[in-house]
């Protein structure tokens, strides 16, 4: 009461709010006023700022956060009722006609798209100091994941304007949604390497700000351990980007720019690009709503699957289910195996790679009915089995998959299935985890996503027609891989299959020793026999033909240990690195017509 006197009329309205919501303990320690009133005052701009950035405020958050915590002390299973099924989905196989159908066709949606980065993420699992999207995607040419990000998008940008029939031309906007973590890093990444060439205005960054803690069961927020007059936050999830994505206005200018695809996308996954073309050509033809991408999946791996939900009152949806809840929801309901392996090597359930495609008119249609908001969880670490106290805070958490829940029946809810070697590397886990993975299992690690960039890169070239000679395994950081020849190229040599195969012509022949890094565009590969190293960079304007036989001592992988803290911390996490010994670099800076050869 004391203290009333310095707060404005909003702040006494927010203390209103906290002690209605069984928040008083907040206030307990306060002292009388003119003692830490500096620390009371930003103690309510927190407040301020905690209830304006969630759907609903703080009332709205506790209210949510007592239900749910009761249902989990409950021991309420939030499938209660449902039974799972494996749905049915559009299944692509890299290269038929099918496929390459539909990637044509996704180039003609692509300048009807926005796209949207989910990087609010540290990456714990990973451990890496830096921010996720400025690792490089591969160490041949250090390109980060968010330079090839930008500069796929720029290459669809102009192969889906060529083919335009009505002429136009739009810029794609790209979207990054960040965190307090990662957002003046992420800035700072874009604006050094001046948006890595795309425009800045064609750029958002929306940052998700963190949500409170609870210290228990009555949803009682919890103070920060190191300052009493501060709430304890944490991360709510990449979920807020869909009421992000609606409070910043952008739906209503993209559906006015004639926009209808918003295509939605994690932090590292570098074969992401060779499935979205694809998949985007899925979405228009069978006119989906949503459309998850999805790969095969081992069971039990750690990605959540696709599965089909029946409720026993009629209803069904067809919606992720998170990895730790889809065994024990088989279990529950008729399979005492669980998630197992089918014939095929795999779980029946997709995995979801977190891709999604949204149809923009039904999408903002929605959102204008929920806010935004997803449906939330909550995953307390219990101190015991009375399930009374916790081991430390927790906080309500949303994911962006969980979209599709408040959807109604009628809606196209669909998903496409794509070869793991094309589509999925996401780099999650730190060396020794990975290497702690068991035998079949894919890594998830920096040294198997940047290897698995290598084997779509030389899988590609040998579907086009190429000799690329098979891998050899290797173990790097305990994890044994197959290493083919490092073979990278920019997208605006090739994003689809068959612009790739018109760049590929004669017997070409590539040795797993060899590195190729072709950066120009109009760079063709005839009749060429590769054993070693072979770098190429050339002006739009510039025709380059490589060609005959290369052969010089290239580049060999030397071993690194992830624990040899004299080697920088991007490298050592693979596992090796390059020694540059001997390579044919040419460069071509005028236009001509040029032929590369030794
Ligand atoms: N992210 C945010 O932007 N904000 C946040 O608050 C949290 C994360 P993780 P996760 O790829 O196979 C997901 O941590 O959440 C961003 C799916 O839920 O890498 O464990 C973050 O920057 C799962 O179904 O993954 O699992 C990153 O870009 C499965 O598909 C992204 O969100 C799995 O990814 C994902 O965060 C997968």
């Amino acid at each position: 009461q004391s203290n009333l006197g310095i707060l404005s009329p909003d702040q006494i309205e927010l203390a209103k709010i906290l002690l209605d919501n069984g928040q008083s303990h907040l206030f307990l320690h306060w002292p009388e006023l003119g003692v830490c009133d500096k620390e009371k005052l930003s103690f309510f701009d927190q407040i301020a700022r905690l209830n304006s950035s969630y759907p609903g405020g703080l009332a709205a958050y506790i209210k949510t956060a007592k239900e749910l915590l009761a249902d989990s002390k409950a021991g309420k299973n939030p499938y209660d009722g449902f039974s799972p099924s494996v749905p049915s989905g559009e299944n692509l196989t890299f290269g038929d006609d099918n496929f390459i159908e539909m990637e044509k066709r996704g180039v003609a949606e692509a300048r009807k798209a926005a796209f949207v980065l989910v990087a609010g993420g540290l990456g714990e699992r990973l451990g890496y100091n830096g921010i996720k999207v400025a690792l490089p995607r591969e160490t041949t040419t250090g390109t980060c994941f968010l330079q090839h990000y930008i500069e796929s998008i720029l290459a669809l940008q102009e192969a889906s304007h060529k083919i335009a029939s009505d002429g136009s031309q739009r810029d794609i906007p790209f979207v990054i949604m960040t965190s307090d973590d990662t957002h003046s890093r992420t800035q700072e990444l874009l604006e050094l390497n001046f948006y890595f060439g795309m425009k800045s205005s064609q750029v958002h960054l929306l940052k998700q700000e963190k949500v409170a803690c609870l210290d228990d069961n009555d949803a009682r927020l919890a103070l920060d351990p190191h300052n009493k007059y501060m709430i304890q936050t944490k991360p709510h999830g990449h979920g807020d980007v869909h009421s992000l994505l609606y409070s910043s206005g952008l739906l209503d200018k993209w559906l006015d720019a004639g926009l209808k695809w918003v295509l939605f996308f994690q932090d590292t996954n570098g074969l992401l690009f060779n499935a979205i073309p694809a998949s985007l050509g899925v979405s228009a033809t069978k006119q989906y709503h949503v459309n998850s991408l999805a790969v095969p999946r081992k069971a039990k791996e750690a990605i959540g699957g696709i599965t089909k939900l029946t409720h026993a009152d009629g209803r069904s949806m067809v919606i992720n289910v998170e990895y730790n809840q889809l065994d024990p929801l088989l279990r529950a309901t008729g399979f005492p195996d669980g998630d197992v392996n089918c014939e095929t090597g795999y779980s029946p359930f997709p995995g979801n790679i977190n891709q999604l495609i949204m149809e923009l008119g039904p999408y903002k249609e929605e959102l204008q009915k929920t806010g935004g908001a997803i449906k939330e969880f909550v995953n307390p670490k219990y101190k015991d089995s009375t399930k009374t106290s916790f081991k430390s805070s927790t906080r309500l958490e949303c994911m962006m998959q969980d979209y599709p829940k408040t959807l109604p029946p009628t809606a196209r809810v669909g998903f496409t299935v794509m070869d793991i070697w094309l589509a999925y590397a996401p780099v999650k886990n730190n060396p020794e985890d990975a290497a702690k993975v068991p035998k079949g299992n894919p890594y998830h690690s920096a040294t198997s996503g940047e290897m698995a960039i290598y084997r779509a890169n030389s899988l590609i070239l040998q579907k086009a027609g190429v000799k690329v000679e098979e891998p050899v395994k290797q173990v790097l950081n305990g994890q044994e891989v197959e290493v083919w020849s490092r073979i990278t190229w920019k997208p605006k040599w090739g994003m689809i299959f068959s612009d790739i195969k018109t760049k590929v012509s004669g017997n070409c022949e590539v040795s797993q020793r060899s590195t190729m890094a072709i950066m120009g565009r109009n760079v063709f590969i005839e009749d060429l026999s590769l054993d070693g190293a072979l770098i190429v960079d050339s002006i739009d304007d510039a025709e380059v033909i490589l060609g005959g036989v290369i052969k010089n001592n290239g580049w060999t992988m030397e071993n690194v240990d992830y624990k040899d803290t004299s080697v920088p911390e991007e490298i050592r996490i693979r596992g090796f690195r390059f020694n540059k010994v001997e390579q044919l670099e040419k460069k071509f800076t005028q236009p001509g017509k040029y032929s590369v050869e030794d």
